[in-house]
């Protein structure tokens, strides 16, 4: 290894919904993040590592900032997402180019003391060339200085322009991780999310943001895992609807995360999926701790 390493955290945030997680799996080539079409998906830090011959690049996928801080998971997640500022050595303010507002503003806002700052304008593939030039005007005077990068995570457009832009705010530095590992997280954890993604996908209106999942037995055998799961749900009348006729959602739920975790555990899989009760977990700290949403555990 030379002595020109270079390590460094880079930091993804952004209003719910911008396509953080997108953009973290994309620039490292693997699905550790979860993403769903609503906001407010990502309820924890999640690392994402890249390592090359030159340097390690720790992507920290963030939850959305929001105003909604009514309950306590709400405010964890504002928390998680806000105690990257002062952390990272490059922070990512990302935008959704159809979708720049005032809270959108109030986080370059919040960036603007911090010395390495990327605006990354995202979805691109939205809108036409025409339109995103104006945009990247008015965004530059709310980041003046600042580099604004145009990308669309999910066709990965101008996504190695972006990373030779990250790459180059990276401070000199050893690793901090093997080579070969993409992320802090467990593979239970990673099992527990998609588990949760699937209920994002799959349940309606607000339900999934009652919801948690926690993972009961998680057993690696010769040819096959078996995983047994629990779905918290915060009222009795949310089980049902969790469950479905004949408890057909639940099978269309356990069906999408097992063909998910197969292809990332690279094994067969016995995925057994219960629903229980915990009335109001979600503004409940011990709950919460419980379930792992909790300040001093954040790598879960
Ligand atoms: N068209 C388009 N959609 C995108 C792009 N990037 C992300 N999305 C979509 O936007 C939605 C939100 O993406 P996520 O990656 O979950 O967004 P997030 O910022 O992590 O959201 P939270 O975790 O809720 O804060 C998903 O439906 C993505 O498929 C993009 O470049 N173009
Ligand atoms: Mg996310």
């Amino acid at each position: 290894m030379n002595n020109t390493f270079q390590t460094g955290y880079v930091a993804l945030i952004g209003k719910p919904n911008t396509g953080k997680s997108t953009l973290m799996n994309a620039l490292i080539g693997e699905k550790v993040s979860i993403t769903a079409h609503r906001p407010q998906t990502t309820r924890h830090q999640i690392l994402g590592i890249k390592t090359t011959d030159n340097y390690q690049c720790i992507f920290v996928d963030t939850p959305g900032l929001h105003d909604d801080n009514h309950k306590a998971i709400h405010r964890y997640m504002n928390r998680a997402a806000a105690s990257m500022f002062t952390e990272a050595d490059l922070i990512c303010v990302l935008l959704d180019v159809k979708r720049f507002n005032r809270n959108d503003e109030k986080i370059l806002q919040r960036v603007s003391k911090f010395e390495k700052v990327i605006v990354v304008l995202n979805k691109i593939d939205q809108v036409t060339r025409a339109a995103c030039l104006p945009m990247m005007k008015q965004i530059a005077e709310f980041a003046p200085g600042r580099e604004i990068v145009p990308v669309s995570a999910l066709k990965r457009d101008n996504l190695d322009r972006l990373e030779t832009l990250i790459v180059a705010q990276l401070p000199p530095g050893a690793p901090q991780f093997p080579d070969d590992q993409i992320t802090d997280k467990s593979m239970r954890f990673i099992t527990a999310e998609i588990i949760r993604e699937k209920l994002f996908r799959v349940l309606k209106q607000e339900l999934p943001y009652s919801i948690t999942v926690n993972i009961d037995h998680y057993k690696e055998e010769t040819d096959l895992t078996r995983i047994s799961a629990t779905v918290w749900v915060e009222r009795s009348s949310q089980k049902g609807i969790v469950i479905g006729k004949n408890g057909s959602l639940l099978k269309k739920i356990g069906s999408l995360a097992r063909t998910d975790i197969e292809r990332l555990l690279d094994t067969q899989v016995y995925l057994q999926l219960w629903v229980k009760i915990r009335e109001g977990w979600a503004d409940d700290e011990k709950s919460l701790a419980a379930f792992g949403y909790s300040d001093a555990n954040p790598s879960h």
